[in-house]
């Protein structure tokens, strides 16, 4: 009954929409298409579950070949892992939380040979102050990037060393390994300095444009885009500093359960009705991005909160961020022995809902 009333609601939003059918760079790699129709395809079937970090480490561990929280609970890895870039920009051989660029590559092929959907996200730092991507002092740091700006050169070199990294990334005969790149991430938010306290929409939106034609020009060609905001308001905010169809693939938001600001469910239903609404009308896909309930302090958090809240509104996945290997509160998954443990295997056993196995 549940599977009936998932793909009704699945067929009325994407009824009478424009049609996905194609990455939006003209010059994507015959890899990234297969990955594109994948999507497509995938979704009719459900929401893929993804963890940031998953191969990395855990709540705990760290580095142990094959180890995963996901899979020691549930018997699978996810579908989709998430990485991140921060630290990249500046040489560093770790990214912000510890994990060496060489584990990273070695663990993105590995998750694609396996048939994971990879994403990065790039928690970048201030090019203007040097501080963290949090460090909103200096002012307008997203023109100072863009071209004429005082910040522009150095922000290509921080671009090229992202576009190497990119380009090292190959399958197993040597093609360029296709990814979901997410940048500028949480833009209706204010913690970055590209977030909606730091820049104008259309200071984001040209930083975005230039962001996909460098790309190009350095012969980038395996990527799908990602756009995602904070928790939003109404479809204006969240158009706010969209670039164009042109310019993104998926379109996503980012949220998390924080008890006392906001109420979860109601918030969420809203805004996944609003974005798979929005995703069909301009022929996207669409995704909860980021989303998580940090220490996941309730036991049927993941039937009672996350499932009604991606079920049913043709989203490709949902992305739960990670568990530290080294802050005992920081996770938002289970993990063997948690007490969310069995809900969250309840979550995953449903039909609609795809782990590693069930994609493969
Ligand atoms: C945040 C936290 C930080 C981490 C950052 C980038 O949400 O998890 O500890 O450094 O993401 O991964």
């Amino acid at each position: 009954m549940r599977i009936l009333i998932f793909s009704l609601l699945t067929a009325f939003l994407l009824a009478g929409c424009n049609e996905t059918s194609a990455p939006c760079d003209p010059r994507a790699q015959q890899r990234v298409h297969d990955l594109y129709e994948r999507l497509l395809q995938l979704r009719d079937k459900g929401v893929m579950v993804g963890h940031q970090d998953d191969l990395m480490y855990g709540h705990a561990w760290e580095y142990e070949e094959g180890r995963s929280d996901i899979l020691e609970v549930c018997g699978s890895y996810p579908a989709v892992i998430g990485w991140d870039l921060g630290g990249l920009e500046l040489g560093d051989s770790c990214n912000l939380d510890g994990v060496p660029f060489g584990k990273m590559r070695e663990a993105i092929v590995k998750a694609d040979a396996m048939g994971c959907v990879i994403t990065l996200s790039w928690h970048m730092r201030n090019p203007v102050t040097g501080g963290s991507s949090w460090d909103l002092s200096g002012s307008n740091v997203v023109r100072e990037v863009l071209p004429g700006g005082a910040a522009h050169e150095l922000y290509k070199e921080w671009t090229d060393k992202c576009i190497a990294f990119l380009k090292s990334l190959k399958d197993a005969e040597g093609n360029p390994i296709p990814v979901v790149y997410r940048p500028y991430h949480e833009n209706t938010g204010g913690a970055f300095w590209w977030g909606a306290l730091s820049c104008e929409p259309e200071d984001y939106i040209s930083l975005w444009k230039w962001t996909v034609e460098y790309m190009y020009a350095c012969g980038v060609h395996n990527l799908l885009y990602a756009y995602s905001t904070d928790i939003f308001k109404s479809e204006q905010e969240y158009m706010l500093r969209y670039p164009g169809d042109e310019w993104v693939d998926i379109m996503g938001w980012d949220a998390y359960h924080r008890p006392q600001e906001w109420d979860f469910l109601e918030g969420m239903t809203r805004m996944a009705r609003t974005v798979s609404t929005i995703a069909a009308e301009h022929g996207k896909l669409a995704a909860l991005t980021e989303t998580g309930l940090e220490s996941v302090h309730m036991d049927k958090w993941w039937t009672e909160y996350l499932l009604p809240s991606v079920r049913g509104y043709g989203l490709s996945w949902v992305l739960i961020w990670r568990n530290s290997q080294d802050m005992p509160e920081h996770f938002f998954a289970p993990f063997k022995g948690h007490k969310s443990e069995q809900d969250f295997r309840d979550m995953v056993s449903e039909e609609d809902i795809l782990v590693l196995n069930d994609i493969n």
